[in-house]
C-alpha cells in the first residue's frame, strides 16, 4: 500500500487456545479493529512445539515454560499480522497485564479472562514486545510474509 512507513508498524498478534475455545477470536480482532489497525494475514493452526519452542525461547528453563508449551499445543491458536503506527506497543496495551485477574479493565486479560488455577497463565492473547520480537516472531509463524 501507500501508507507511510511508520503506520507500516508490524505486530504478532496469538488469540491464544482459551480464546479460541471461548469463542473470542472475533471479540479479540473487532478491538484491533476498532483501534483502526489493520490485518495483514490471519490463520488458525495448532502450533507444534518447533514453532513454540522458538516462539518462547526466551522463557526455556523457567517453571512455567513447560506448561506454557502444554497449554500453547492444546489446540488451534488464531495467528493474526496486525498493521498501524505504533501497534507492537498498541496491542500490548489493549491486551493488558499477563496476569488476567489483576490486568486493568477495559483491556481484553482485564475484561475477560482470569484465573483458572492451573500450572500457567491462560491470557487469552499474545503481543510481539518489541520490533526485533516482531520481526522475529512474523517470520516464524508466516515464513514469507
Ligand atoms: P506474551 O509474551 O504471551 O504476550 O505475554 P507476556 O509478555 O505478558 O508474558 P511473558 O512473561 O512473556 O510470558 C509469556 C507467557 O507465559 C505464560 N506465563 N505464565 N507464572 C505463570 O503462570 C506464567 N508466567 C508466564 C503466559 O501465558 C504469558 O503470556
Ligand atoms: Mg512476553
Amino acid at each position: 500500500t501507500d501508507a507511510p512507513e511508520k503506520e507500516r508498524e508490524r505486530t504478532l498478534v496469538l488469540v491464544k487456545p482459551d480464546g479460541v475455545a471461548r469463542g473470542l477470536v472475533g471479540e479479540v480482532l473487532r478491538r484491533v479493529e476498532a483501534k483502526g489497525y489493520r490485518l495483514v494475514a490471519l490463520d488458525l493452526r495448532t502450533p507444534d512445539r518447533e514453532v513454540l519452542g522458538a516462539h518462547y525461547a526466551e522463557h526455556e528453563g523457567k517453571p512455567f515454560y513447560e506448561p506454557l508449551l502444554e497449554f500453547m499445543s492444546s489446540g488451534p491458536v488464531a495467528a493474526v499480522v496486525v498493521e498501524g503506527e505504533r501497534s507492537i506497543e498498541g496491542f500490548r496495551s489493549l491486551a493488558g497485564t499477563t496476569d488476567p485477574t489483576t490486568a486493568a479493565p477495559g483491556t481484553i486479560r482485564g475484561d475477560l479472562g482470569r484465573d483458572w488455577g492451573l500450572k500457567v497463565q491462560q491470557n487469552l492473547v499474545h503481543g510481539s514486545d518489541s520490533p526485533e520480537s516482531a520481526a522475529r516472531e512474523i517470520g516464524l509463524w508466516f515464513p514469507g510474509l
